[in-house]
């Protein structure tokens, strides 16, 4: 399918060190997935759902060992240390090498190795990259044509000399004490062995999104985020774009698909997603820096989905989706917690054995997943294939604070809003009435994605920063949807409330909203709150910003600012110190 001899050099070494019995080329034609789904049934690799309920919809179940992320087997090799940096795990390049090698060798024999060519971003935009996944999972090749855009016309673009990703996924026999998931940023290329989960083994998603990306971003003067991208549109038909890094687990996805509340629907607003986990920036000709989400549809998490929190997501999982670790209904459709109540009575847990709602296990994973094809989302933007991507207004960060940060605040200007993003952090939620719980650092929601050392991606971005004109740069912003009150209850509503701030986000954009400078940026006079029952009280309790409360977290953001040592860019200690300087004030 290819003259590319960079391709087929590498493919006859893979082929050399991994002996298939057969190589299988994926077209990407719709004659071949059905050949391939058809296939994984006859195997038992995947379960044929109820078509009349879910069409062209699958399941699969991985081994109850391997049901998530694995960061603790997640490797950056670069040559020094010093370039992976104290937030990654490292290796020599020529000693994993010499480990994985032998855990491939041989690894494909008797199996079918697929080679899939995909594109992160529409086909043959500038702003797009190419990878080649090989695999022996059928699993991964079903998701990778979901998940990104394969085929033929990928290697067209690639053309007889193109660079590409270099991905090799073995599924080997799923031992985790021989699991890796690998990159060697100097090298372009991913190695995955002995897991058959969706983040370690689609490897165009966390792997070469975000690890790669961000390595090569830093390179050639771009950036890779963890972040969902919206379209905010008015009543008057503008649409404005936001960008917004969460830690994994704090509603990206029902943010990126939000449905605003009654009134503000009725008076015209409307969310309309572009991406709801990976976003690629890049300064564009007129100087504002534009988004391209490089994925082409949702791996999302099941449990917690439901027609009430977020039906666009719901209505994503209807037709062409592949579900993993759920549960499977007596009407052979899917069920997981959260979806509906009460529970159907019996159902197939996701072990595959029998459970009934009397049980106290639970029926779904809580790691469960849909791999949703993204033009199936009721609100997907009509931006969503836009080789330039679209421009960003806003970018917003959060986390999970019951008591420190504000539900909303703006930085003073980029640089401000970068050291915001560095100190992101979330904590755990199973705080008991009152307390707070354990502080987790997570800058930019890219603590496990950075390819390389976080005090220069740190660096990247002020450079970033330095590029663009104050007043074409996004504003940066900080939400908190999660402050507690002193029972421990949600201060605020959230979901399609949140709609809320990200009004008095843009009307900031656009100097239209007023605010107070405070000690850690702007925080709102008031945030529009009709028809909600939240008291003048709450409300200032909301945006207050409590500067003994800051003073410990900054105690926590210095902490967490000390492994870098040296490396650490003079800017964040810049605005360490004017953050130290305002809360001694
Ligand atoms: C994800 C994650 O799966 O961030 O998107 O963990
Ligand atoms: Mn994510």
């Amino acid at each position: 399918m290819t003259n590319n001899k960079k391709v087929l050099t590498w493919l006859d070494e893979m082929i050399a060190l991994t002996s298939p019995d057969k190589v299988v080329w994926i077209d990407g034609s719709e004659e071949q997935l059905e050949a391939l789904r058809a296939e994984a049934v006859a195997s038992g690799e995947m379960i044929k759902l109820n078509q009349e309920k879910l069409p062209g919809c699958y399941y699969h179940r991985t081994a109850p060992n391997d049901v998530a992320r694995v960061e603790d087997r997640t490797f950056i090799c670069t040559e020094t240390k010093e370039e992976a940096g104290p937030n990654n795990n490292w290796m020599a390049p020529s000693e994993m090498y010499a480990k994985l090698n032998a855990l491939y060798k041989d690894s494909m024999k008797g199996r079918t190795m697929y080679v899939i060519p995909y594109s992160m971003g529409p086909i043959g935009s500038s702003f797009s990259k190419i990878g080649i996944e090989l695999t022996d999972s059928i699993y991964v090749v079903l998701n990778m044509a979901i998940m990104t855009r394969i085929g033929e016309k990928v290697l067209e673009c690639l053309g007889e000399d193109g660079d590409f990703t270099k991905c090799l996924h073995a599924k080997k026999d799923v031992n985790p004490d021989e699991r890796y998931i690998v990159h060697f940023p100097q090298d372009n290329t991913i190695m995955s062995v002995n897991s058959a989960y969706g983040g370690n083994v689609l490897l165009g998603k966390k792997c070469f999104a975000l690890r790669i990306a961000s390595y090569l971003g830093k390179k050639e003067g771009w950036m890779a985020e963890h972040m969902l991208i919206l379209g905010l549109e008015n009543p008057q038909g503008e649409v404005k774009y936001i960008a917004a890094a969460f830690p994994s687990a704090c509603g990206k996805t029902n943010l990126a698909m939000l449905i605003p509340p009654k009134y503000l629907k009725e008076k015209g607003y409307k969310v309309w997603c572009v991406g709801d986990d990976i976003a690629w920036l890049r300064i564009g000709a007129d100087g504002r820096l534009y988004a391209v989400n490089p994925e082409a549809g949702f791996f999302g998490v099941a449990p917690g989905t439901s027609e009430k929190t977020n039906p666009n997501a719901l209505a994503a999982t209807m037709k062409n989706t592949i579900f993993t670790n759920v549960a499977i209904t007596d009407e052979n459709t899917v069920w997981w917690e959260g979806l509906s109540k009460p529970a159907p009575a019996h159902l197939i847990e996701w072990k595959g054995g029998e459970w009934t709602s009397d049980s106290s296990e639970k029926a779904a994973h809580p790691n469960s997943r849909f791999t949703a094809p993204a033009i199936n989302c009721p609100c997907i933007s009509s931006e969503f294939e836009n080789p330039q991507g679209v421009p960003l207004s806003a970018i917003v960060f959060g986390g999970r604070r019951a008591k420190t940060a504000p539900l909303v605040y703006q930085a003073r200007d980029w640089k401000h809003g970068v050291y915001i993003g560095a100190t992101m952090a979330s904590e755990t939620t199973a705080a008991a009435a009152g307390a707070v719980g354990v502080v987790r650092r997570d800058p930019m929601a890219m603590k496990p994605f950075v390819g390389y050392n976080m005090a220069d991606y740190f660096g990247h971005w002020l450079e970033m920063g330095e590029k663009m004109d104050a007043d074409k740069a996004p504003k940066i912003f900080h939400v908190n949807w999660f402050r507690l009150d002193e029972e421990g209850n949600f201060m605020w509503p959230g979901f399609g409330d949140n709609m809320r701030v990200l009004n008095w986000i843009i009307d900031r954009c656009e100097g239209k909203a007023d605010a107070v400078e405070t000690a850690i940026g702007y925080v709102p006079t008031t945030i529009d709150t009709t028809d909600l029952d939240i008291s003048e009280d709450v409300l200032k309790e909301l945006l207050n910003v409590d500067k003994e409360v800051w003073k410990e977290d900054l105690a926590g953001q210095k902490e967490f600012f000390a492994q870098f040592g040296d490396k650490l860019p003079q800017g964040i200690k810049d605005e360490m110190a004017i953050l130290e300087a305002n809360l001694n004030k």
